[in-house]
């Protein structure tokens, strides 16, 4: 498998650059994409691979044997051009049998078909080298509150990711799973609805090694939350096994617009700590083109996500080399959070400084937070 052109692997889902532009209002506005096609095309854009849903690939209804067939000849296409795959995932919201939620229907019957179709993908997900499979509840949840009640949903949740992580190991499959949060949308309420939710889920699993969370930046900014901070927790708590990029306006439908085309400064922050942290695993752009772009838009669109990525990357660099930018963090006392607050000294030497005296002494100070803001900004303005 070949490295990005920057040591960074990008991917792109078969659903984003395929994406016709459908939306509740009005129908396709572009072609469907051969998923041997995108591949080639993002393969010469320089993404380093792939992700895919089970139903991007293997349309509903075909044969086992169709099935096969469309296999191999996607697994040429990635030989062919070095291309990996980061996630694979199951369409369990696709369906109309899946209307009430799919782990967590209300029916049993179509709870058991919704674990067997994550089964057969987790097979062909082993058999392409997915390093991770994705669970996107989109579905699992309620307009009607009084419908189910959320304790015997989070249980049957969890029965169903149980299952499937003994299903891995007894497959010997190397695969981990992601946990990837929403809070609404298509359903009027999600179970799992932010990061934190689904990071306290995994704790409660037979096998919590193998499973961490997929972040998407539009989900937790829908909720009004940060998603610098939401992937901060899921860093500290060493659980960010793959990330989903785009971009949202707050309190806005599901925009999954182009990497950066929103709220710069927090994308800034988010690639900054991506950068800083280490982190390896793929960055996958779970975006869209516009409605309103012809196919080679869609490729403006790819391109953008990656080029922005990589000038935040650089961005964010040059920020952390400005003198006057460590000075500014060193006025905000920024480095001395990373020291323990009671450096092991006991109950009672604290309790001594806790004395008005000292507290009024305390709240003189400043944190020069406009300073270091305000460099910020002109950093990504361009004229620092
Ligand atoms: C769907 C959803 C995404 C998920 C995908 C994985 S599918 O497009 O909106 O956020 O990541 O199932
Ligand atoms: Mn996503
Ligand atoms: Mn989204
Ligand atoms: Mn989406």
């Amino acid at each position: 498998v070949q490295e990005g052109q920057t040591g960074h692997r990008f991917t792109f889902g078969l659903w984003t650059v395929g994406n016709p532009g459908r939306d509740p209002f009005g129908g396709p506005t572009r072609a469907e994409v051969d998923p041997v096609d995108s591949v080639h095309k993002l393969a010469e854009l320089g993404a380093w691979g792939v992700s895919l849903h089970d139903d991007d690939l293997i349309p509903m209804g075909s044969s086992d044997a169709e099935k096969e067939k469309i296999v191999a000849r996607f697994k040429d296409a990635l030989d062919q051009t070095g291309m990996g795959v980061g996630m694979a995932t199951t369409n369990l919201f696709g369906h109309p049998a899946f209307k009430d939620g799919a782990f967590t229907s209300n029916d049993r019957g179509i709870r058991r078909a919704a674990i067997g179709k994550a089964m057969r993908f987790i097979d062909v997900a082993a058999q392409l080298n997915a390093e991770v499979y994705v669970f996107w509840g989109g579905r699992e949840g309620t307009e009607v509150g009084v419908a189910k009640d959320p304790r015997d949903a989070l249980e049957r949740y969890r029965e169903a990711i149980n299952l499937l992580s003994h299903y891995v190991k007894d497959q010997g499959y190397d695969l981990r799973f992601a946990m990837e949060p929403k809070p609404n949308e298509p359903r009027g309420d999600i179970f799992l609805p932010t990061v934190g939710h689904a990071l306290h889920f995994i704790e409660t699993l037979d096998h919590p090694e193998m499973v961490g969370v997929n972040p998407e930046f539009a989900h937790e900014t829908m909720a009004g939350l940060s998603f610098h901070h939401a992937i901060g927790h899921a860093l500290w708590a060493n659980k960010l096994f793959h990330i989903d990029l785009n971009s949202q306006r707050i309190g806005r439908y599901d925009q999954d617009f182009r990497f950066g085309a929103e709220d710069l400064k927090e994308t800034f922050l988010l690639v900054r700590l991506l950068e800083r942290a280490g982190y390896s695993g793929p960055l996958h752009f779970d975006a869209h083109s516009y409605r309103n772009e012809n196919a080679e838009g869609v490729w403006d669109f790819a391109s953008g996500c990656m080029a922005t990525y990589r000038a935040l990357a650089e961005k964010a660099a040059h920020f952390d080399s400005l003198p006057e930018v460590q000075e500014a963090l060193e006025g905000a006392s920024q480095p001395e959070l990373a020291v323990s607050s009671a450096g092991g000294d006991s109950a009672d030497t604290l309790k001594a400084e806790a004395t008005w005296e000292n507290l009024d002494q305390l709240a003189t100070r400043g944190f020069y937070n406009e300073k270091l803001d305000q460099i910020l900004v002109e950093v990504l303005l361009g004229v620092r």
